[in-house]
């Protein structure tokens, strides 16, 4: 049908729009800068919550509802530019999540990788394919993708608290997400308490290694009192970084590369008095602070934060990090996904 505008001016460009529309087309040339932008471009805000504002909300959904019924009693810490999407970054999702004495959260799988840092509480437990490990604050746990996996925690237990991160919007963005339920609340136990570890966290390796869970690694605990004894001993030793500090990425051990294939996991170290030179990299991450109080300035907002703060740094905003007292952080961001794509970009200073 011929148009009575001409093509070429505004109207007549509307109109052209309006009729292709009905065939589900669209014209890039109106959204190019938009998708091809010259640098990232995001609707993830920086974001802080701070841990005594929101831990009373916390211990009221565990009267609210119990582990079970629930499935998982967990309050997602939602990122304020993408409110109502379950993501605190476009490709993470975060949350906290409560188990009280005497609770199980009952035996699933799904495809979405997990891992578990411990906030506040001990001697809950995880279980991962028949073997279980016990929580304490600032351990670092995996649930790998496709593993059954449940939590409890013993009647005579304290509240524990911890956050988990997952590729949730990674795999939503995929379509590849599966999951199932185990016949019963509690798999089986295979195995004793720190088999695992013994098999591939001591410098050792069976001969014939595979890796029991594909591209993650084989370990599923790492003990905070481990990687704060490495970092302890590594921060008496020549400079920290100017941007990082003291900053150690948990490994696969069989591959020497990421624990995870989606998500890379750190800690770090600053000591007191220590302010990071600016960086900024692709990878939005989300912060725990496992010690010490400080100050982190994320793009043009800052934050006071003490120990079980969590703030997030989105995709290239420039991060400093000022330590008050020496500061522990833990950090967890989309950086192994990237770095496997070949996208993964940074700037110091
Ligand atoms: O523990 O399996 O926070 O499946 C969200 C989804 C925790 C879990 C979450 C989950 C889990």
């Amino acid at each position: 049908m011929a148009s009575v505008f001409k093509t070429d001016s505004a109207a007549g460009r509307q109109e052209l729009y309006r009729r292709m529309d009905r065939e589900n087309l669209a014209p890039l040339w109106e959204v190019l800068h938009a998708l091809v932008p010259p640098q990232p471009r995001t609707p993830c805000r920086p974001a802080c919550w701070k841990y005594e504002a929101i831990r009373p909300f916390i211990v009221e959904s565990g009267r609210a509802i119990t582990a079970k019924e629930a499935v998982r009693r967990v309050l997602i810490l939602e990122n304020p530019g993408m409110r109502g999407q379950s993501c605190v970054t476009r490709s993470l999702y975060c949350g906290l999540q409560l188990i009280l004495p005497g609770e199980i959260a009952p035996s699933h799988r799904h495809t979405q990788s997990a891992l578990r840092f411990i906030v506040e509480g001990a001697g809950a437990y995880t279980a991962v394919n028949g073997e279980r490990t016990s929580m304490r604050p600032g351990d670092f746990i995996i649930t790998p993708a496709w593993t059954w996996h449940d939590h409890g925690n013993p009647e005579d237990g304290e509240p524990v608290v911890w956050m988990d991160g997952l590729d949730i919007p990674m795999l939503q963005f995929f379509d590849a997400g599966f999951a199932e339920n185990y016949p019963e609340d509690a798999q089986p136990v295979t195995a004793i308490e720190g088999t695992s570890r013994a098999r591939y966290g001591a410098n050792l390796a069976p001969l014939d290694a595979v890796a029991p869970f594909g591209k993650t690694s084989p370990i599923f605990s790492y003990p905070y009192a481990r990687s704060r004894e490495a970092l302890a001993a590594l921060a008496k030793n020549g400079d920290p970084d100017p941007c990082h500090g003291w900053k150690m990425q948990f490994i696969n051990p069989l591959t020497g590369g990421p624990a995870m294939p989606t998500i890379g996991a750190f800690l770090q170290l600053l000591p007191k008095g220590f302010a990071t030179a600016p960086c900024r990299s692709t990878d939005a991450t989300v912060y725990s602070v496992a010690e010490g109080t400080g100050r982190a300035q994320v793009g043009g907002e800052a934050y006071a934060f003490g120990p079980r703060d969590t703030f997030v740094v989105p995709s290239w905003q420039p991060l400093r990090l000022e330590a008050r007292e020496e500061c522990v952080l833990f950090s967890y961001s989309d950086r192994a996904a990237q770095l496997a794509l070949g996208l993964w970009r940074e700037q110091r200073g």
